[in-house]
């Protein structure tokens, strides 16, 4: 393959997933229950096919098998995420041994591999006795995290050089405490803004506790869910919408992030609306410290948006939608199963961004996908043929390509996901993998994308 497209040298190829959605074994290895166990028991109705967390992809089991297939397509890193539930049962206390030895089995066949293994340590995956206490509205639940990021450093830091802290933080915020699509389905907008604040503290401080344990090479990071806010027109009403989504959903978490402090304009809004959460003294100090070295992008979809046609109903719940409407282009392009816009320079726009008003942090894309329901209609020869996600890849490179070029500092590009798995709410519907995964046997098979990104890392482009 002649190579027009050529990446960094060392530049990071690999995937990205989370332990509740691969794992298995959620009753087994003395894991405790997370919200997603204790959801489903409660709701089952709620999920895709009314398919749980218990077994999901068998990683629990075949993780030997799936790291041997990772070395074959290409990867040389993958991020995972440990299981809070799994690792401290309750999610304080006792340290559970088994899943110490897991984590290290998995850790160490992947080093083995010369896969580089960078590890997060939330998933959207409270566990269920922490959320009885008010989840990430509770102070100490903060405290526990704290103790369990420590926990992990400690156990793993020698290993492990590329750690994240949290996987889209706000996604908990939007499902649990506005929209109604993760539990524990609050809708309050000053218990969403706190849950937020919280995870930021909670994110600080763990960052202070990396580097008081001072893990040699160690890099420190949160991956983060940018959703790049286009306005419909230049007219002042759709900008000044289109700002607001841009504080709200990407802001609220990359300023303090990257920057150490909240922007002003969206303290503003909410102390206007009542809606600032409970602090600390002290808080601002923590909140500088916890500036990430490293920032992971999720980039799926844009948003685009235009000033709002009606006033919100002051009697309904506040939201972040009081300040813009979605805005349904025209001639947009759709992944119609996941119901989310297809727009290839978001990547280039993001990049741009945090190289222009970001002091250009080193960053890599930690996740980018295309899941698809029913993808064995695609099935000739026994294989799927998954030209449309080789070409989704494909684009997004190439705009990843023009940043790097123009200076953006980006390291890698991680897709969602390795093999097919467990979507939340979606559970199996739409499949994101280059490799499949039989939900029944739990047999894996190369899809036609997993050639070809082994040739696209083997080339360092394409
Ligand atoms: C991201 C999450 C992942 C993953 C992915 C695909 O928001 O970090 O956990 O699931 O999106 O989205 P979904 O599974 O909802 O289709």
């Amino acid at each position: 393959m002649s190579v027009t497209y050529k990446f960094p040298e060392g530049f990071w190829w690999g995937s990205a997933t989370s332990a509740t959605q691969i794992e298995g074994a959620a009753n087994e290895g003395g894991k405790g229950k997370n919200i997603w166990d204790f959801w489903y028991s409660q709701e089952p109705n709620r999920f895709f096919n009314e398919v749980g967390p218990e077994s999901t992809s068998n990683f629990y089991y075949q993780y030997k098998e799936d790291i041997q297939l990772m070395k074959e397509i290409g990867h040389n890193s993958f991020r995972m995420s440990i299981s809070w539930s799994r690792l401290i049962p309750g999610g304080r206390g006792k340290v559970n041994e088994e899943a110490v030895d897991f984590y290290n089995r998995v850790i160490d066949e992947l080093i083995a591999n010369d896969i580089e293994p960078f590890v997060n340590l939330y998933h959207f995956d409270m566990p269920l006795e922490l959320q009885n206490e008010g989840g990430w509205e509770s102070r100490e639940v903060v405290d526990a995290y704290v103790v369990y990021a420590e926990e992990c450093f400690r156990l793993f830091g020698d290993r492990v050089k590329k750690w994240f802290t949290f996987n889209e933080p706000i996604v908990p915020v939007e499902g649990g405490y506005l929209y109604d699509f993760h539990y524990p389905n609050v809708v309050d907008g000053r218990r969403a803004v706190q849950v937020a604040y919280h995870t930021i503290v909670a994110h600080a401080k763990a960052v202070h506790a990396f580097r008081t344990i001072n893990i040699q090479d160690g890099k420190i990071g949160i991956i983060l869910n940018l959703t790049p806010s286009y306005p419909r027109s230049q007219h002042p009403a759709d900008l000044k919408a289109a700002n607001f989504a841009d504080l709200f959903f990407n802001r609220s978490f990359l300023d303090p992030a990257v920057l150490g402090e909240y922007p002003q304009e969206l303290i503003e809004i909410l102390r206007e609306h009542s809606q600032l959460p409970v602090t600390e003294p002290g808080d601002k100090d923590i909140l500088k410290a916890g500036k990430v070295d490293i920032l992971g992008v999720n980039y799926y979809q844009p948003r685009r948006v235009k000033a709002k046609d009606h006033l919100p109903n002051p009697y309904s719940p506040f939201m972040p939608d009081w300040f813009f409407d979605n805005y349904e282009m025209p001639g947009r392009k759709m992944n119609k199963y996941r119901g989310w816009e297809i727009y290839e320079k978001g990547i280039y726009d993001i990049m741009m961004n945090l190289k222009e008003n970001y002091g250009n942090i080193e960053s890599f894309i930690s996740e980018n996908g295309m899941g698809v329901e029913n993808e064995e209609r695609f099935i000739r020869d026994g294989e799927i043929q998954d030209d449309y996600r080789i070409d989704f890849i494909r684009e997004h490179l190439k705009w990843l390509h023009k940043a790097i070029e123009e200076g953006c500092n980006a390291k890698g590009y991680h897709l969602w996901t390795f093999m097919d798995n467990w979507s939340w709410m979606n559970a199996y519907k739409n499949r994101y993998g280059f490799i499949s995964v039989d939900v029944e046997t739990k047999k894996r098979a190369f899809k036609k994308s997993a050639y070809w990104i082994k040739e696209v890392s083997q080339n360092n482009g394409f």
